[in-house]
């Protein structure tokens, strides 16, 4: 038996979280084609008959300027120092830059084994694969690269058992029917924040924290939650709530909809919108909201 810790790094927006979900074979943590979708170090556990791979879903790597940027930030890094291997997620999509070549041997250079999961296949010439490949191991990158998709579920069992065969031999660290460290709460909050990115633009939703009041389970099997979606400024309350209501409706519904997936029960949601000006920038704020410095 082989179990250990993997941190997943790369990018924001390179695909990290995606393939954690697919990789763990459950919804762990939420996916935008927004970067600092990912805000919290999030745990998704893969058990098999032969080994437990504990990923570490991190925020990816991006400047950034207020305070909630810079936790993110550290997150990252910290966790690097801790972890059995590392899998350094790119998007193959995106073509190979110095800064791609110059965070992997920064990764490399901590002397713990890694891989890199080369992403997005599904979108790009096929062509450029071993292009690329030989343009990282030119610029000195002497990790093994597997091509992969997650949407698409091409090359995963490769990479699976790649990140296995970097793993020490030993008992799961993990029982082997849980596949996150988050509650059912905290997901729930997760869902909503997921949806609330892929609906609004711009600074909306990056300026959004979920706060779930109440989330409580019924006798009949039905839940129960009431939320805050809190904003930073007036104007982006009313942009949540659209005319009428009707935005947050619609996007409260599709929360909704995505919940009872997750839950598996029908759910009775309620929403409100509050503004908390500059939270991203208030250090008890984000204690409160749940961004804690060792979370
Ligand atoms: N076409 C394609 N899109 C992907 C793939 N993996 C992730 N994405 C998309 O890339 C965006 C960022 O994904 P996410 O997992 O949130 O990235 P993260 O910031 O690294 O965690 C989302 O829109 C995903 O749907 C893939 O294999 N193929
Ligand atoms: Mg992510």
């Amino acid at each position: 038996m082989r179990s250990g810790t993997v941190a997943v790094i790369g990018k924001a927006n390179a695909g990290k979280s995606t393939l954690i979900n697919v990789l763990v074979g459950e919804k762990v943590a939420i996916v935008s084609p927004k970067p600092q979708t990912t805000r919290d170090r999030i745990l998704g556990i893969l058990n098999r008959e032969d080994a437990q791979i504990v990923f570490v879903d991190t925020p990816g790597i991006y400047r950034g300027r207020n305070e909630l940027t810079a936790r993110m930030m550290k997150t990252t890094e910290l966790v690097s120092e801790n972890v059995d291997a590392i899998l350094f997620v790119h998007d193959g999509h995106a073509g190979v830059r110095e800064d791609d070549t110059e965070l992997m041997k920064r990764y490399l250079a901590e002397g713990v084994p890694m891989i890199v999961a080369y992403t997005k296949i599904d979108i790009m010439p096929k062509e450029r694969i071993p292009e690329d490949a030989k343009a990282l191991y030119e610029a000195g990158v002497t990790a093994d690269i597997y091509p992969v998709s997650a949407r698409k579920g091409m090359n995963l069992k490769k990479l699976e058992d790649a990140v296995v065969a970097l793993l020490p031999e030993g008992d799961p660290l993990y029982p082997d029917d849980v596949v996150s460290d988050r509650s059912a709460r905290f997901m729930v909050g997760e869902i909503m924040r997921e949806k609330i990115l892929l609906k609004y633009q711009n600074e909306i939703p990056h300026g959004v924290a979920v706060i779930v009041n109440t989330f409580t389970r019924r006798e009949n099997g039905t839940y129960s939650i009431s939320l805050d979606i809190v904003c930073e400024k007036k104007n982006h309350k009313a942009i949540l709530i659209g005319k009428q209501g009707q935005a947050l409706k619609e996007v409260a519904s599709f929360a909704r909809t995505d919940m009872e997936k997750f839950l598996e029960a029908k759910v009775f949601l309620e929403v409100y919108v509050k503004v908390r000006e500059n939270w991203r920038d208030n250090a008890r704020l984000l204690k409160e909201f749940g961004y804690d410095e060792e979370s």
